[in-house]
């Protein structure tokens, strides 16, 4: 073929073209919620266009930077046009994006009451009266509140909502909105799903990855303002200097973004570290030594957070190792943080294998009787159910029954225990469900959420934390939907009483479309997957059933373990008069932990919630239930209802297939299939093991099994991820 000169200019325009076609476009998933594209609904664009039409921003440092680089880069995408930001005030304004004490005394004192309300983080988007016209206004307390209200400006333009409806008034109802990255120094995840570690350590401190700043942005969108960057099964090494210079890199970058850095303590680093020869806690050269070690943190990192600690849980070290107490450990530690006004933050998740008494019971009896005694910087962090992030749990005992100290919840946003990343399930389902739970400490309406947010005690700082599923995936999450899960528990970490309905309909609008055809049905499907998992993996209260270590797949078979507690077998309890835990005073007495009024209702099979049953309650497998059924025939009719839900779900997906992409809706269908395959795999093994005990058929209804018992059992998965 003759190539002709014009044919080369030719094809040298369009390589390059697309060249720069593909280098500003990211990978499919990877800008979260934080997509802006051109908004077409007219109305509402010309609505956004003539209100930034001229704004005024008042800048200064780099939290207000990265706020002023988000608004332009949101209107210019949203509303094709490029803004014409000022840096002072003059009267062709039509929007003003302002702190407080750059108003002027009038607009002040009118917003007076707000700004009381507000406080550090929060902020105020109104519309106000300037020299008698009309200006909106963003406008709060500190910088941070100003990129939170741009932030949220945003959103409510990709959600389209009508300015007319805009008047918020919004302030975090809890202080600490914390991510916990269970990330190993080998950037290996422990029950990470999505790929490897973002922090790359071997890089670190001279090569910031973009990628560092896009995870500080989009967590600060939805307000999460800590981050924990290390496992709690914890490296002494990160405290080195050669790694706290690597920390401080990160801080950098996240700092700008309104968000602290905390690391996880090993409670033996004096040893390993410090060339000590113990660990203890009242040791004074062990004293001296964390002392020393965190003067030398806060020169790296000024505005460190403090420490995550896990301690004398699954073999990690502690202060009971030399004797001590869990509240030795931690005021040592607080008051070494104390000068620099750094936090503590102690794990409840404990549990002893030379302990015979229930696990659920362990961290409750263990951690109630020392409220009172932890210094005002500790909090102590518990999980939200007594076990361990399971698809069900009721809510931990703990929770309000500790009024002197401020407790953190610990919800886990990786899916452990919930199909990895390659199930669709929408955790701010169950995260909602504990929140709301009611623990009748003070009387009625002493629901988790208050004692989370602090008003039930009046606590002085709250918090909360979540085991994040960020990784190196293009899309960070796996699954496109577990991008909803990060979203919604920055979101629920923010204001804990939303609710999982409209967390749903924001993630939707903001990821994929407004369009009510696509939102509503799908907003079903994500809605009803918390409850399709639990009834396939583990229905009517049943409980870690997962296959050993990695827990993937069923292996409600497995009682081999030299831990009693590691075993599926020690929570079902199954044997020819029946399945369950006795949790009631017949058996562990768990329900004594809880107060009075709530254990009552657990404890009778009668008035405990069908979805709490066998967690209380070990049944014949002919226990009659409310709609008449015996319990093995609704147990294997939950099964059977799991494995329908995921097939609805995969027919709403079909449906709504014109509303996207090829690419998105092939990616959730694909992943749908296999949530199907191993739904269906969970029913079959579960219920053809269950038939040992039961010795009944399966009633009408469910699917039967393609293979038999031994086929599940023999299942192996050496490289399942996350182990
Ligand atoms: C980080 C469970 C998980 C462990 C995890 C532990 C914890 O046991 O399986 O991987 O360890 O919880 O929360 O400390």
């Amino acid at each position: 073929m003759n190539i002709s000169f014009s044919h080369l200019k030719l094809f040298y325009v369009f390589a390059l073209l697309s060249i720069a076609i593909s280098s500003s476009q990211t990978p499919a998933g990877y800008d979260l919620w934080l997509e802006y594209s051109e908004i077409r609904e007219p109305t509402i664009l010309s609505e956004y266009q003539k209100v930034t039409n001229s704004i005024f921003f008042s800048g200064g440092n780099s939290i207000l930077l990265n706020a002023e680089k988000e608004l332009v880069k949101g209107l210019d995408a949203m509303l094709g046009q490029a803004s014409d930001i000022q840096d002072s005030p003059n009267l062709s304004n039509t929007m003003w994006v302002v702190k407080k004490d750059g108003l002027n005394q009038e607009l002040q004192s009118a917003l007076k009451g707000y700004f009381e309300q507000i406080g550090k983080e929060g902020f105020i988007i109104k519309s106000v009266s300037v020299d008698g016209k009309n200006i909106l206004l963003i406008s709060a307390n500190a910088d941070t509140g100003i990129l939170y209200g741009v932030f949220k400006f945003l959103q409510l333009m990709k959600m389209q909502k009508s300015l007319d409806e805009i008047n918020l008034i919004e302030a975090p109802k809890i202080d600490l909105r914390m991510l916990n990255h269970w990330d190993n120094l080998d950037r290996t995840i422990e029950r990470g799903y999505a790929g490897f570690s973002l922090w790359n350590w071997q890089k670190l401190p001279k090569y910031i990855d973009q990628r560092y700043k896009d995870y500080a942005r989009a967590n600060a969108s939805i307000g999460i303002n800590a981050t924990v960057l290390t496992n709690v099964n914890a490296n002494a090494l990160v405290l080195t200097s050669a790694y706290l210079e690597k920390v401080a890199a990160l801080a950098d970058v996240f700092r700008p973004y309104g968000i602290k850095v905390y690391l996880t303590a090993r409670f033996s680093a004096p040893i390993e570290i410090g060339g000590l020869n113990t660990a203890d806690p009242l040791d004074k050269d062990v004293i001296k030594w964390w002392n020393n070690k965190v003067t030398e943190v806060y020169k790296y990192i000024p505005d460190f957070g403090g420490f995550l600690v896990k301690a004398n849980s699954e073999g990690q070290p502690g202060p009971q190792n030399y004797g001590r107490t869990h509240v030795d450990g931690a005021n040592m530690l607080a008051t070494a943080l104390k000068p620099f006004d750094g936090l503590v933050i102690w794990r409840a998740f404990v549990y002893s294998e030379t302990d015979a008494t229930d696990r659920a019971k362990q961290a409750f009896t263990e951690f109630v009787p020392y409220d009172g005694n932890f210094l005002d910087n500790v909090l102590v962090q518990v999980k939200n159910g007594p076990i361990d992030f399971q698809p069900r749990e009721p809510f931990h005992p703990m929770f309000g029954a500790m009024p002197n100290t401020p407790l953190v919840m610990e919800f886990q946003i990786t899916q452990e225990y919930l199909g990895f990343s390659s199930h669709l399930v929408f955790l701010p389902k169950l995260y909602e469900e504990v929140l709301d739970a009611e623990t009748y400490r003070k009387g009625k309406n002493s629901t988790v959420a208050k004692v989370i947010d602090g008003s039930l005690f009046n606590k002085k700082i709250s918090g909360m934390a979540g085991v994040a599923n960020i990784g190196t995936d293009m899309n960070w999450t796996g699954h496109p939907f577990a991008q909803a899960n990060w979203y919604g528990y920055g979101r629920l970490a923010w204001d804990p009483y939303l609710s999982s309905e409209t967390i749903a309909e924001e993630w939707l609008r903001l990821t994929y479309s407004n369009n009510s055809e696509f939102v509503k049905p799908v907003k079903r499907i994500m809605i009803a997957s918390r409850e399709a998992v639990v009834n396939y993996m583990t229905p009517m209260g049943l409980h870690h059933l997962m296959d050993t270590g990695h827990h993937y797949g069923p292996g409600p078979w497995v009682g081999d373990l030299s831990r009693p507690e590691w075993n599926p077998t020690y929570y079902h309890n199954a044997d020819k008069n029946g399945i369950g835990f006795d949790r009631t005073p017949t058996g562990s007495n768990a329900t004594s932990q809880y107060a009075p009024e709530i254990a009552k209702i657990f404890n009778d099979p009668e008035t405990c919630p069908e979805e709490y049953l066998l967690w209380f309650h070990h049944l014949p497998w002919d226990y009659e239930l409310k709609n008449g059924r015996i319990l093995w025939d609704a147990l294997a009719l939950k099964y059977q209802k799991g494995v329908d839900q995921v097939e609805e779900m995969i027919s709403t997906w079909k449906q709504v297939k014109t509303y996207i992409s090829d690419d998105q809706y092939n990616e959730v269908r694909m992943l749908l299939e296999i949530q199907l395959q191993e739904a269906k795999w969970w029913r079959n093994a579960s219920l053809l093991y269950f038939q040992t005990f039961s010795g009944r058929e399966l009633p009408d209804g469910v699917g039967r099994p393609e293979e038999n018992l031994e086929y599940y059992k023999s299942l192996k998965f050496p490289y399942a991820p996350g182990n």
